[in-house]
């Protein structure tokens, strides 16, 4: 039998998530943790990091590497109110590096926060109602659902069945509030693990909701997902989406992006029994030996669907419909202010690369912080790295746009399409996977790429990019119409071809290229593309209609 993973005995051995945590923690010797301890953290929603700029002048130095923490938050369906932004703030400006991230799954992280102030850091998230719990490692993450949230009722049910779903399977360890907010400390056995066990899950697991037509959360990129399906205006059920994933190895054929397959329907009061056996059925049939084939893509590609949903079937006591008919329409966002069905209405903000900081001329942090403190509402953080001010009474948006303008919230918007929709995730310097630059490199890149299209007159058709520093997918490169994924410093695969509704991979097209030679690339699908466009023609699809890229292995989601 092959070995499992070294990461499987940790977590096995850990007494539910405590490890050496505490000790390492509080050890004054170094700025990081033992090593097994850098493990366990991430359940507890944080990485161990070095500022990677200054990596090879602290090594001369013969010091240790500077290390930091980013801390991630649980935050399902991407909600949060202005108390918790203003908490958010605050932690961002005195403890970490003064800026904030929103992520591509709809949530804040921190970077840059020193060993000696992660508890500090964690308390004051917690006197604010919020937690980093299961953020990060193997079990289930941040659960995804589709803005705008009370654009409908059933928009409002489903941030409701997101919050439901974090709660369900959320592990039961206290081991977060012992080592992070002076909990009372374990005496005898750990908590019981009904859903998890003592070893947790093989591989990371994320879930998501979306409500057609909009697939702004990009469902199929998740182990599992539920479509909503809408009737009448009431919330009738779910089409089950499951084994999507995007992470994949340079190099290694046998890792891959996949979509996810759909699986078949279920009423809206079985959501919990069947994201559960979705998720126990993968907790004991997943590759628990090699983290490249550890995610439930794997456990699905090997074993068959139709085995899958017998057995997800079989643990939850449903049986699952036939799927319902939906169609979505697109996969990013809509900016400026939109009306609920509630009268009261909501701003989608673009912020570019999810990056809020105070610049010379974009004081962000500063005009976030002034909108919390006025605003009445609630913010809703996208799955695009952008955040909503939502909920807005009528007379109060007067307020509301002045400080926009103020602070020039919304510089990043009057922008062609392709800067509005770009993403990148964040690479350098905090990430250690990165093979190469993305969120500081996306605005240089993105002047480039506007000649470019200005050129050829297309400037305002649009155009989803997305850029990562490596192949691991972070912005959900394999699902743009332009993807470029690291490779190495300067260098990244070109893959081409995604659709606008998160349906169809892009295919890799070319290897290793630098900036002159992806850009002379892109240049010449640019001008065929001004030349042949249809009307109304997307980019990705001229792509395929025109031959100019094609694979035997494309693959469309949901038909
Ligand atoms: Fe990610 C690992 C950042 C969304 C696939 N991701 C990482 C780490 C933690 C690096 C590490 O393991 O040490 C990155 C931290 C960088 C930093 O300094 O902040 C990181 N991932 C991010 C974020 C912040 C990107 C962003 O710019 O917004 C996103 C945080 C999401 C969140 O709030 O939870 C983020 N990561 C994603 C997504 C997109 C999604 O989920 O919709 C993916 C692709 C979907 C998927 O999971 O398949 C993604 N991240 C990965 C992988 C590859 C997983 C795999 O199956 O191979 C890794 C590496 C790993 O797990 O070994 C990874
Ligand atoms: Fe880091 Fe790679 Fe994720 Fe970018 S895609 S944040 S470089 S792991």
């Amino acid at each position: 039998m092959t070995d499992l993973a070294p990461i499987e005995k940790i977590k096995a051995d850990s007494r539910g998530l405590r490890g050496t945590l505490t000790e390492s923690i509080a050890d004054p010797t170094s700025g990081g943790l033992a090593e097994d301890d850098t493990q366990l953290l991430r359940l507890h929603g944080s990485y161990q990091q070095d500022d990677r700029d200054i990596r090879d002048q602290r090594r001369a130095q013969k010091l240790e590497p500077l290390w930091r923490f980013m801390v991630r938050l649980r935050l399902p369906g991407g909600v949060c109110t202005p108390a918790q932004w203003l908490a958010i703030d605050e932690i961002a400006r005195s403890h970490a590096n003064g800026s904030l991230r929103l992520t591509t799954r709809q949530t804040f992280q921190f970077h840059g926060i020193p060993k000696g102030e992660l508890k500090e850091s964690m308390a004051a998230l917690n006197a604010a109602l919020m937690d980093t719990i299961a953020t990060c490692g193997d079990v289930n993450r941040n659960v995804l659902a589709s803005n705008n949230p009370v654009e409908s009722p059933a928009h409002y049910e489903v941030a409701e069945c997101a919050r439901r779903l974090s709660e369900h399977l959320l592990p039961k360890t206290r081991a977060y509030h012992e080592i992070f907010l002076n909990g009372e400390k374990l005496a005898g056995s750990p908590e019981a693990e009904p859903v998890y066990g003592k070893s947790f899950l093989p591989r990371k697991f994320k879930t998501a909701i979306a409500v057609p037509p909009s697939n702004d959360v990009d469902i199929f990129a998740n182990d599992l997902g539920f479509i909503a399906i809408v009737e009448q205006g009431r919330l009738v059920g779910f089409n089950l989406t499951v084994g999507g994933g995007l992470g994949a190895t340079h190099g290694d054929a046998a890792t891959y992006p996949r979509l996810a397959d759909v699986a078949g329907f279920l009423p809206a009061d079985r959501l919990l029994e069947v994201a559960e056996a979705v998720l126990t059925t993968q907790r004991d049939f997943g590759d628990r030996t090699n983290r490249k084939h550890a995610r439930l893509k794997y456990t699905i590609v090997d074993r068959g669907l139709a085995w899958f949903v017998a057995e997800v079937e079989r643990r939850s006591g449903v049986t699952l419909g036939a799927t319902r008919p939906f169609e979505f329409t697109s996969n990013g966002d809509r900016f400026g202010w939109l009306e609920g069905f509630d009268g009261r209405w909501h701003r989608t903000i673009r912020v570019p690369a999810g990056r809020i900081a105070d610049t010379f001329d974009q004081p962000w942090l500063t005009g976030w912080r002034e909108l919390a403190k006025l605003h009445r509402g609630d913010f809703r953080i996208t799955a695009n790295q952008n955040a909503i001010i939502a909920g807005v009474a009528t007379p109060d948006r007067a307020a509301i746009n002045e400080l926009i303008a103020r602070y020039r919230l919304d510089a990043a918007e009057h922008a062609i399409p392709l800067r509005r929709d770009a993403l990148a995730c964040v690479a350098m310097p905090t990430c250690p996977l990165a093979m190469a630059e993305a969120e500081r490199y996306l605005p240089q890149l993105l002047g480039r790429l506007e000649a470019l299209l200005e050129r050829h007159g297309i400037a305002e058709v649009p155009l989803i990019l997305r850029m990562t520093g490596c192949p691991n997918g972070c912005a959900r490169p394999y699902l743009a119409e332009i993807g470029l994924v690291g490779k190495a410093p300067g260098r990244y695969n070109l893959h081409l071809g995604g659709d606008a509704r998160g349906q169809r991979l892009a295919v890799l097209v070319r290897e290793n290229l630098d900036e002159a030679a992806f850009l002379a690339e892109l240049d010449l699908h640019f001008e065929a593309f001004a030349a042949a466009r249809l009307a109304g023609e997307r980019f990705g699809d001229f792509l395929w209609r025109s031959g100019r890229i094609q694979s035997p292995a494309a693959a469309t989601a949901g038909g």
